[in-house]
């Protein structure tokens, strides 16, 4: 078999907490007083908090100072913090769960590969927090997605060459990103309609299609 390992992107592959983060972000982009909305929230997706920023930031006509930066960053953290809190064993979609335990009985390793800082809180609150066999975050990388850190970390964490993972992602800067490691990638939602993955997913368990 040819996937030895499945790395999943979090934000909008195994939960849809894309969903916060665009809500989050538009309470900012009020505040500056820009323009916002689901096409400038898609180039936000698999990007860091900091470059998310400066992509809204594109749309201001003038000059914003680190300082600034850093508090609406930290006041975006805490509203997306807020609407993370509500979430629940409910927030976890029964096919992903039943999908993932189908792979898991397949003796197939499973990772995040997440650019998030807030990866294990989300794990936690849609309990699965120590289900996968590794764990790449926001926290242990320097370069966010297209770069394909986050993903080799990942592969490394498990132990398994990149040729023999397989990446699941949202985001066209995650797709890209699988495709700079080395890994073939199965795109799904929004991540469809780039059709730059080796796959295009029209739903969760069709990965057992592939697998
Ligand atoms: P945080 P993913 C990414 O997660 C999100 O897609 C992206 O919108 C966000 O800016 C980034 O995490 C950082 O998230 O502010 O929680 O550290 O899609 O790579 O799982
Ligand atoms: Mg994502």
């Amino acid at each position: 078999m040819k996937y030895k390992a499945v790395i999943f992107d979090l934000d909008g592959v195994i939960c849809s907490t894309d969903r916060y983060h665009y809500l989050a972000w538009k309470k900012i982009a009020e505040e500056i007083g820009v323009y916002f909305d689901e096409s400038v929230n898609n180039r936000l997706r698999g990007v860091s908090r900091a470059e998310s920023l400066d992509i809204i930031l594109e749309a201001y006509n003038g000059k914003v100072s680190d300082e600034k930066k850093r508090d609406y960053m930290s006041k975006k953290n805490a509203l997306y913090r807020h609407l993370l809190e509500g979430m629940s064993l409910n927030d976890l979609d029964p096919e992903v769960k039943t999908t993932l335990d189908q792979i898991r009985a397949k003796g197939i390793k499973m990772a995040i590969g997440s650019s998030s800082k807030n990866t294990k809180y989300i794990l936690k609150q849609i309990g699965l927090d120590d289900y996968f066999d590794a764990v790449s975050d926001g926290n242990n990388i320097m370069r966010s997605k297209p770069d394909p850190e986050v993903f080799l970390k990942a592969s490394n964490f498990l132990g398994i060459s990149p040729g023999n993972c397989l990446v699941v992602e949202d985001a066209k800067s995650g797709i890209e990103a699988a495709i700079a490691a080395k890994m073939d990638c199965a795109a799904i939602g929004n991540g469809t309609k780039y059709h730059l993955a080796n796959y295009d997913l029209e739903n969760f368990s069709g990965l057992l299609d592939i697998l």
